[in-house]
This record gives C-alpha cells, sequence and structure tokens, in this order.
C-alpha cells in the first residue's frame, strides 16, 4: 500500500480514538466494551430500518471477539473519492458511514453512532466481509490499520455485511461480553423492528437465540403488563409526518401504576422527552372529546386521572434526534412533540369511536378515578389547612429560646397561679410553660372528641407541634420532653387522669418514644434552723424527721404554694428534680380509668368506682 496525504488523516483519526478512547465511547470499562458491540449493531439495524434486512446475527465467540452479521445491501466496496474503496473509507475514516446514505434515522454523534472506525480503532483485530455483486469481499485491519487490501475471497448469490472484532487488551480494562446484557439489548430491538429476526450465538457457553415479534411494540407492551389484569386489548396506533415515523402501543390495566416507555431510534429514554411529552397531550385530548361528544354533563379529565394504571410504548424514527444528558435518556426535539401529539390524537380518537363498549368502560373508570384523586386532595388539604393553623402558637404559651429539640422541654402546667410561679422559676432557655386552667373541661360528661376541641387541648396540640392521631410525627414534635406539672389534689389528679388518656389515645408515639413525663412535686417542706428540707413521700419525710428531731412541717396541697426558687429546686432544676417516666401501661390504665370516669356507662361506673374505690382515692392524693 502506497501512503498519500489522505492516509496520514486516517492515521490522525486512529491516534486520536486510541489516545482518547472515553471521549468516544465513555468508558474502557464493560460499558464502554458492549458500546463497540452497539456499535456495529446499530450499523445493521439501520440497514434493517431503511427496510433491506430482515436478520441480524450476533455471535460471541470463544476468542473473546464478536461477530454481527446482517442480510443487507452490504457496505459498498467501489472506489472512493479518496481513492481507497468506500468499505476502507467508512472502516477507518471518522464519521465517514453517515455519507453512504443508508442511514436515515442514524442516531447523532455520541453514545451510538460514533461510526465503526471507532470500533475498528479500538479492536486488536477487525475482520469484515462483504456480499454484494455476486462476491464475497474481505478486508483485515489490526489497531484500525489495513492489514489487507480489500480482496476477493469467493462467489455468492447473497448480499450483506459480517464484521468480526477483538476489542484491544491494550485499551478495554473488561473483556468480556456479558451475555445477559446482550440478550436483553437483542430481544428489545427485535420488539422495536417488527419481524426482524435477531439471533444471538455464544459460542462461549453453546447457547442460541432468536428474537423476532411479529407484533413488534404491541409484544413488548404484552410482556410489560404480563401478570397485569388488562382491561381491553392493546390500542395500537401508527402513523408519520416530515420523516418522523411515530408507534405507540397502549392498554389500560387495573393498577395504579403509570409506566410508560419511550424509545427514540431504537434507543430506549429512560427520561421520555417530547415523544412522551406529545403522546400523553394527544391521549388527553383525545380522550376528553370522545367524552364530550358522548357523555352528558361530561367534566373535563386530567391527564392524570386519564393515566393511572396505563402501560404505553412508544417509538419514534427521527432524522435527526437531539437527546439530553449523558446517556441520551431524553429526546429533546420539539417537533417530534407535535408530530407525536397529532398522530395519537387521532388514532386514539378513532379506537374510542369504534370501540364503544370498551370506550364507556374505560370513560367510567376515569371518571372514578377523578373522583377518587378529587377526594383524596380535599383530605390532603383539609390535614394541610390544620398544620398551618398549628403554626401560630397558643399565646399562652411561654416557649424557651433554644432551637434544639433535644433540649427543649414543655411543662403542662395546671392552675393561672401554678403557672406563674413555674413561668418565673424556668430557665427560659430550654424550658416552655403552658398554662391550663384548673378543669380543663368536666372530665366525666365530655368525651374525647368534645375533649379535641377544647381550647386547653388544642392549645396542647399546637404548642407541640407534631399533629395528632395517624397524622402524628413524631420527628415534628418541637419538645424532646413533655412534662405534665400538676397538683397533688384530686382536681390535679383528674386532669393528669384526662392528659394521659388523651396522650395515649391521640399522640401515643410520644409515650412509646419515652418521651413523656409527670413531674414529681414535693409533698412535704420540712424547717429547721432557718433551712429547709424537702421529702417526696410519707416514707422519706418519716427518715427526714428521724434524722432532725424536731422540726417544722409543712404539707404542700398545690404547686402554687412554693415560691418560684423553691419550685425551681425541687421539681423544675434538671439537677435535683425528680422526673416519672410515663410508661405505656400506664397511659392505658389512665384511658380506661376516663373512659370509666367520663361515665357514658352508669353502670360500669357505678362497679368501678365501687371496686376500686381506694385506688381512686390514691389517685387523688
Ligand atoms: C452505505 C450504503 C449502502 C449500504 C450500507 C452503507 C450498509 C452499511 C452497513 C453496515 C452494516 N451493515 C450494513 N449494510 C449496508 C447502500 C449501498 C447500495 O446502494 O447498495
Amino acid at each position: 500500500m502506497d501512503y498519500t496525504a489522505k492516509d496520514i488523516t486516517v492515521l490522525d483519526d486512529l491516534e486520536a480514538v486510541r489516545k482518547r478512547p472515553g471521549m468516544y465511547i465513555g468508558s474502557v470499562g464493560a460499558k464502554g466494551l458492549h458500546h463497540l458491540l452497539w456499535e456495529v449493531i446499530d450499523n445493521s439495524v439501520d440497514e434493517a430500518l431503511a427496510g433491506y434486512c430482515n436478520k441480524i446475527i450476533v455471535t460471541l465467540h470463544s476468542d473473546g471477539s464478536a461477530s454481527v452479521e446482517d442480510n443487507g445491501r452490504g457496505i459498498p466496496v467501489d472506489m472512493h473519492e479518496l481513492g481507497r474503496p468506500a468499505l476502507e473509507i467508512v472502516m477507518t475514516k471518522l464519521h465517514a458511514g453517515g455519507k453512504f446514505g443508508n442511514k436515515v434515522y442514524k442516531v447523532a454523534g455520541g453514545l451510538h453512532g460514533v461510526g465503526v472506525s471507532v470500533v475498528n480503532a479500538l479492536s486488536e483485530w477487525l475482520e469484515v466481509w462483504v456480499k454484494r455483486d455476486g462476491k464475497i469481499y474481505y478486508q483485515r485491519y489490526e489497531r484500525g490499520v489495513p492489514k489487507t487490501d480489500v480482496i476477493v475471497v469467493g462467489e455468492t448469490n447473497e448480499t450483506g455485511t459480517k464484521v468480526r472484532f477483538k476489542p484491544d487488551p491494550e485499551i478495554f480494562e473488561e473483556l468480556n461480553f456479558d451475555y445477559n446484557t446482550v440478550s436483553r439489548r437483542l430481544k428489545e430491538i427485535a420488539y422495536l423492528n417488527a419481524g426482524l429476526r435477531v439471533i444471538l450465538r455464544d459460542e462461549r457457553i453453546g447457547v442460541e437465540k432468536e428474537y423476532m415479534f411479529t407484533e413488534g411494540i404491541i409484544g413488548l407492551l404484552k410482556s410489560l403488563n404480563k401478570g397485569k389484569k388488562v382491561l381491553h386489548e392493546p390500542i395500537y396506533i401508527q402513523g408519520s409526518k416530515n420523516g418522523i415515523f411515530v408507534e405507540a402501543a397502549f392498554q389500560f390495566t387495573d393498577s395504579e401504576i403509570e409506566s410508560v416507555h419511550a424509545f427514540a431510534n431504537n434507543i430506549k429514554n429512560t427520561d421520555g422527552g417530547t415523544h412522551v411529552v406529545g403522546f400523553k397531550a394527544g391521549l388527553t385530548r383525545a380522550v376528553n372529546e370522545y367524552g364530550k361528544r358522548n357523555f352528558k354533563k361530561f367534566e373535563i379529565l386530567s391527564g392524570a386521572e386519564i393515566r393511572e394504571g396505563l402501560t404505553a410504548v412508544i417509538s419514534v424514527k427521527v432524522p435527526n434526534p437531539q437527546f439530553e444528558g449523558q446517556t441520551k435518556s431524553k429526546l429533546t426535539n420539539s417537533e417530534v412533540k407535535t408530530v407525536v401529539e397529532s398522530v395519537v390524537y387521532s388514532g386514539v380518537l378513532k379506537w374510542f369511536e369504534e370501540n364503544s363498549k370498551e370506550s364507556e368502560a374505560l370513560i367510567n373508570r376515569f371518571i372514578l378515578i377523578k373522583r377518587a384523586k378529587e377526594a383524596a386532595k380535599r383530605a390532603k388539604e383539609l390535614v394541610k389547612k390544620r398544620e398551618e393553623a398549628s403554626i401560630t402558637l397558643p399565646g399562652k404559651l411561654a416557649d424557651c429560646s433554644s432551637r434544639k429539640v433535644e433540649e427543649r422541654e414543655l411543662f403542662i402546667v395546671e392552675g393561672e397561679s401554678a403557672g406563674g410561679s413555674a413561668k418565673q422559676a424556668r430557665d427560659r432557655r430550654f424550658q416552655a410553660i403552658l398554662p391550663i386552667r384548673g378543669k380543663i373541661i368536666n372530665v366525666e360528661k365530655a368525651g374525647m372528641v368534645k375533649i379535641l376541641k377544647n381550647e386547653e387541648i388544642k392549645a396542647i396540640i399546637t404548642a407541640i407541634g407534631a399533629g395528632i392521631d395517624e397524622n402524628f410525627e413524631l420527628s415534628k414534635a418541637r419538645y424532646s420532653k413533655i412534662i405534665i406539672m400538676t397538683d397533688a389534689d384530686v382536681d390535679g389528679s383528674h386532669i393528669r387522669t384526662l392528659l394521659l388518656a388523651f396522650f395515649y389515645r391521640h399522640m401515643r408515639p410520644l409515650i412509646e418514644a419515652g418521651r413523656l413525663f409527670i413531674a414529681q412535686p414535693p409533698l412535704y417542706g420540712v424547717k429547721k434552723g432557718g433551712k429547709i428540707y424537702y421529702a417526696y413521700s410519707d416514707a422519706e419525710l418519716k427518715k427526714l424527721l428521724e434524722k432532725l428531731g424536731d422540726a417544722e412541717v409543712q404539707r404542700y396541697k398545690g404547686l402554687g404554694e412554693m415560691n418560684p426558687e423553691q419550685l425551681w429546686e425541687t421539681t423544675m432544676n434538671p439537677e435535683k428534680r425528680i422526673l416519672i417516666q410515663v410508661k405505656i401501661e400506664d397511659a392505658k390504665k389512665a384511658d380506661e380509668l376516663f373512659r370509666i370516669l367520663m361515665g357514658e356507662d352508669v353502670e360500669s361506673r357505678k362497679n368501678f368506682i365501687l371496686a376500686h374505690a381506694k385506688e381512686v382515692r390514691s389517685l387523688d392524693v
């Protein structure tokens, strides 16, 4: 071979590709390796798309090479203007493929469509056979450089192209083609090109598979819906305009899931794009048009209401596809939307008009879904409103300043005077005080529903800020500790029971998380020699008196009897106080007790009081 100026540019191209393979195929790992194969396969698929080939055989050989054979027209071998055979130019020159006219729907450079010369440059060796004009032509290359001329090696009456290549170990970190990856892609190709026979031979494991789907994307749709309850036969629509070819197959199922699979020029677009937008617009418009024409008082349906349970496959063939994203996951050609929308609109409308029984059932389904979605939306708005309303904190709350929930404490304090003392006594940095009025509500007469309407209870809910019942979200609670601080008398005990029952019924996770406490104020103050000692139980008092001898004993009946300093020292100071953590069983008991005290059932209330007279008294202490 004699080298001319043109050969030098070929060598430049090869060098560029081998120097920066990532620029052309993304990576030199498994992904890049498979890109080589996709590139070669795409060329044959393009020939099939052009309508000249109906069979592609992919072979994974034991020596690490792969071959792709088709029965298309065969790559032209005649002399090209560069003074070399066209075949050689295609195989050695970057982006030369498109110039040869079979790539109407070729994918613009990048992921696929880099040209078979890139595959050649990155292969230890590559061999090509072309069957056309009654002859078999052959050429071999090593690392992209021709090692033979295009020579005739036999005769045939068939046409086609076969490329066999061995990825270069000097380039690739991964050299093994993955059977599953390859078979999955070939199956997809077969689905997307109805009638095309795609054969996979894996000589390494002695397996041969053939994919051929007469139904094309309808077959893909059916396989996607396998195991689902479908509501009708697949709807298939096709059409074209301005060189854009559109195919859509879809079907409604009884599931709630919408799943739309989109392809442009046989490439999967996982993020959809203009073809998907066009499909959705056309479908929505057609369904509403049909509804308006055939139903009295028809309410316009939204796209989402229509698409619940929809499975769809959309495949477009676009002359100059534009994609977004490294993996071509989204089609961006704006002209595609218009074409798909109009094809889908007229196709769907036609189907609905022709299949009135199915159409009526579908429209009724859409209306049902619309109602359900509206109801769900209203419920959501209600919760949101409630939450918004709860953002304004109750006026009586003396909040703390720390923003760290883990150190914030809320004291729910009974009585205005005790509330006042507590506000003076507290450490305002991390202790908040919510005073609640003496008898919040007539415990004996009011049920829980009424109690929830009670102003004091509402203040507690908003102060905690985590909602109630099934909408309660522990993570939203504004305090890490909720501390109930009530007087040690009958009223105090009533209120404590009510509060425990309330938390048990409406904020149970708070208790389960161990975040509800009962403050333990001292029962006695013992004065001796100008000093004051505290006793939290009768036993403690007894011990204290034994130690101190003669002393003045004061029994605290209410929190209000202590001055702020005393309240801080005895009940609120985290260093000295005693807090009783509420256990779920305690709260449950309180709830049972509350229900009986509430007394809807007079008989059981009587029995309970008789049976538990003692306990009730002790609770009331
Ligand atoms: C350019 C022109 C023609 C066919 C092809 C390329 C062609 C390329 C590949 C790649 C793999 N298989 C292929 N099959 C065909 C058409 C030439 C004519 O007019 O006959």
